[in-house]
């Protein structure tokens, strides 16, 4: 039923904020990596595939820049692709996610080429990365929120990994001790963003419904990996045991 009026701004941020229900750390293979139930391979899986997510990230984000034309808007979006890329300072969350996958026992080079990156994965983060290109730089925008609630999901790998995974080298968390402030300085200006955007009932509508397409992403990814490393069913285990997956159309 459609709403009579558009909801103010506090309604409309708690409208957004309410869409944590469906974030992806009540994914169970989220709730069982933090529970200390994931084997070796899961958590190598899960990093592998992750990585495919933490490169795309940078180039969803330069898409907005692209399409965005207020530069007091770009200035402050550039960061997230430093923060990913790394600058002078800083080398960058994508070093760090590689960090980690050295930490779990993967090499660079398995995680770099994408051999284990499930074309599940692949789609979903493929769909946010072209949504981000053909969208208007606000829906893009409006579709990063999903990291209301990701400094929980980060510290929550912060406080249970060491106990439940003491084979993994601490030196791996790196990325998510960096990411529980940039996650907080991103929400920051993205809810800015969003709130001033999205104001009638229709616009607001659509905000929550692109807040869902995004954590649809966030779920369908660790579906794929569950299928792979839960169920042992990765994609053509009836026809082969090689990991046949196409690469990506840009490797
Ligand atoms: O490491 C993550 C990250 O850099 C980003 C950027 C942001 C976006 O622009 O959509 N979302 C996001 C997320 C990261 N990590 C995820 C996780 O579970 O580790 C959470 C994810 C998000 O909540 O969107």
């Amino acid at each position: 039923m459609t709403p009579a009026a558009p909801m103010n701004q506090v309604e409309f941020e708690q409208a957004l904020r309410a869409k944590g229900e469906f974030y992806h750390i009540h994914h169970p293979y989220h709730k069982a990596m933090y529970g200390g139930q994931c084997t070796r391979q899961q958590i190598q899986g899960w990093v592998a595939n992750r990585y495919y997510y933490q490169i795309s990230i940078p180039r969803k984000d330069a898409a907005i820049m692209a399409n965005c034309p207020d530069a007091s808007v770009r200035r402050l979006w550039l960061q997230r692709v430093l923060d990913h890329d790394g600058d002078n300072d800083d080398e960058g969350g994508i070093e760090a996610w590689l960090a980690l996958a050295e930490a779990v026992g993967l090499s660079r080079e398995e995680v770099i080429d994408q051999r284990h990156v499930l074309p599940g994965v692949r789609f979903a983060v493929d769909a946010y990365v072209n949504f981000a290109r053909r969208a208007s730089w606000q829906e893009a925008a409006c579709s990063s929120l999903t990291e209301l609630f990701a400094p929980e999901i980060h510290q929550s790998r912060l406080d249970s990994w060491p106990q439940h995974y003491p084979w993994i080298d601490s030196h791996g968390y790196t990325y998510f001790r960096k990411r529980l402030s940039e996650a907080r300085r991103d929400v920051e200006h993205g809810l800015s963003i969003t709130l001033a955007e999205f104001q009638t009932v229709p616009e607001q509508t659509r905000a929550l419904e692109i807040l869902q397409f995004k954590l649809d992403i966030l779920w369908s990814m660790l579906d794929a990996l569950t299928m792979a490393y839960v169920h042992q069913t990765p994609p053509y285990h009836t026809v082969t045991d090689q990991q046949v997956y196409h690469r990506g159309l840009e490797l």
